[in-house]
């Protein structure tokens, strides 16, 4: 990569990275945490390890912090876990629950880092799901705004920046991978059912947020990846307009607006789909205005016209990390999506363009106004120690640098963006290949065998953390707010 210059970020800017609970803390069965249904899904992604361990961040979390205060963050994206706030139906707060986040936030203020907390990110307690049916009921929106409640009276004197929920688009988009259809007899339709009731958690949350926290933000997290038609054919771009619709469009328009779009409304009555839109839904997304936009992006797709009669085929995501075995959808009479021969892909089949956060901050910016923070960008890899104990991510500077460097042009094209949260900190556990898929900037030293193997034995590996390059070259690059990369 060539570049012209440097760009500049402002003062203030939010250097640090991001996590979500079910994927980092572990401890699923202790401090009084119940079951959540998505440690039910990770059991299905054998013979990667589940989540009863993952970083063990429960245990480590002094010296997790302690390692970012070295670094250099000034901001850190987490999840609290539904299921350690509120363990059951009774609606009982787990004071031990509580007590965990106290300790992990106070110590991130300590230690001059902006804690910016996700309310959900895919950690449903299994009791929502059994007892009231999860996003499939509407009496899930009552239990949401009680857990939300709590979260804002117990900890919004410290936190300040909340995101609402994590990727409701890609949940309903792909709704397999992460469990949210399971249970779903016509998931086409029931999708948008499902959707609404999420919609109206979100709703709730921002209005709560603000109505609770002073001075407090709020934001949705949708998952971006930009959409390039594949030619300049005019239906391969009418094409990547569909499927940027149908992944992402669909929900930003609905957060920003507090509105469904022409465009989706038209969709439900061509094809027969009822949302379960009742009195006074409206009102109440209407009168949540976010504050900003918090976005994850990766990589980006590319799209090409589909006619009516081609035959329809489902997304089937790489699962085992060796390239190759990703198959993209194809949505009759919508898109289809295609590999890009002008990038590069990750073993698991992810497109390598960092381009595509500069187009996803033009394009955010561009629609909604909205200040901007990324709070998911990465590389994940399959990774270990040299003979010296060292773990040597080349790749992954030179990925992030160049993610870094197109979001400073984004700020020089106009686009007003507060912080750079880059998914992970340390390793910790893939949506579906275990911790085999590492994103960190530091190294957790166990395997998915041997958390297998010591979760048989009921123990906990010393899951030793190890500073990786990126960490050190991260560090640079923070303490001098950009300039040194
Ligand atoms: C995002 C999710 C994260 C995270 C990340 C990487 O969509 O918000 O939870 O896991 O993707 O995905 P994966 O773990 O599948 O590599």
């Amino acid at each position: 990569m060539h570049y012209s210059h440097q760009p500049k970020f402002p003062e203030g800017f939010m250097w640090g990275a991001s996590s979500a609970a079910w994927q980092v803390e572990g401890a699923t069965e202790e401090g009084g945490r119940s079951i959540s249904a998505i440690d039910l899904n990770s059991k299905t992604k054998k013979p990667f390890a589940d989540n009863s361990i993952a970083a063990d961040h429960y245990h480590h979390f002094k010296e997790d912090v302690a390692l970012m205060a070295e670094c250099g963050f000034t901001s850190y994206r987490f999840s609290l876990a539904w299921p350690r706030i509120i363990p059951a139906s009774d609606g009982k707060v787990n004071e031990e629950g509580v007590a965990f986040y106290n300790a992990l936030i106070d110590e991130l203020v300590a230690n001059g880092i902006e804690p910016i907390v996700t309310l959900y990110h895919y950690d449903m307690p299994l009791w929502v799901e059994e007892e009231l049916g999860g996003w499939k009921s509407r009496k899930t929106i009552a239990a949401f705004e009680q857990y939300a409640r709590v979260c804002f009276e117990r900890f919004g004197d410290r936190v300040k920046y909340w995101l609402s929920i994590n990727e409701q688009n890609m949940q309903i988009a792909y709704g397999d991978w992460l469990g949210v259809s399971k249970g779903c007899h016509d998931w086409f339709r029931d999708q948008w059912r499902i959707n609404h009731i999420i919609n109206l958690c979100h709703a709730t949350a921002v209005n709560l947020c603000h109505e609770l926290v002073p001075g407090g933000k709020i934001g949705p997290v949708p998952g971006m990846v930009p959409i390039y038609p594949e030619t300049c054919r005019p239906m391969d771009q009418i094409a990547a307009m569909n499927a940027e619709e149908f992944t992402e469009k669909i929900w930003n328009d609905t957060y920003a607006y507090g509105e469904y779009s022409d465009f989706v409304k038209r969709y439900w009555k061509n094809n027969d789909i009822d949302p379960g839109i009742e009195p006074g839904d409206e009102q109440l997304m209407k009168s949540a205005k976010i504050d900003f936009f918090a976005i994850n992006c990766y990589r980006s797709n590319t799209a090409k016209w589909a006619p009516a009669d081609a035959k329809e085929h489902p997304y089937e995501l790489n699962k085992t990390g060796n390239k190759g075995e990703l198959v993209f959808p194809v949505v009759p009479g919508a898109y289809q999506l295609v590999y890009n021969p002008y990038v590069e892909y990750t073993d698991w089949d992810w497109e390598i363009d960092p381009i595509s956060i500069r187009y996803v901050m033009r394009y955010m910016w561009d629609h909604y106004r909205l200040p901007l923070m990324i709070t998911e960008n990465g590389f994940g890899a399959h990774e270990h120690k040299d003979s010296e104990g060292k773990v040597h991510d080349q790749y992954r500077i030179d990925f992030l640098r160049e993610n870094i460097y197109q979001l400073g042009l984004a700020i020089e094209d106009g686009c007003e963006i507060i912080g750079y949260n880059p998914w992970s900190f340390t390793d910790l556990l893939s949506t579906g290949n275990g911790i085999e898929k590492r994103y960190g900037f530091v190294y957790v030293d166990t395997t998915d065998d041997e958390l297998n193997e010591a979760q048989d034995r009921g123990e906990i590996p010393a899951c030793r953390r190890i500073k990786k390059d990126s960490f050190y070259w991260y560090s640079k690059l923070i303490k001098s707010n950009g300039a040194e990369w």
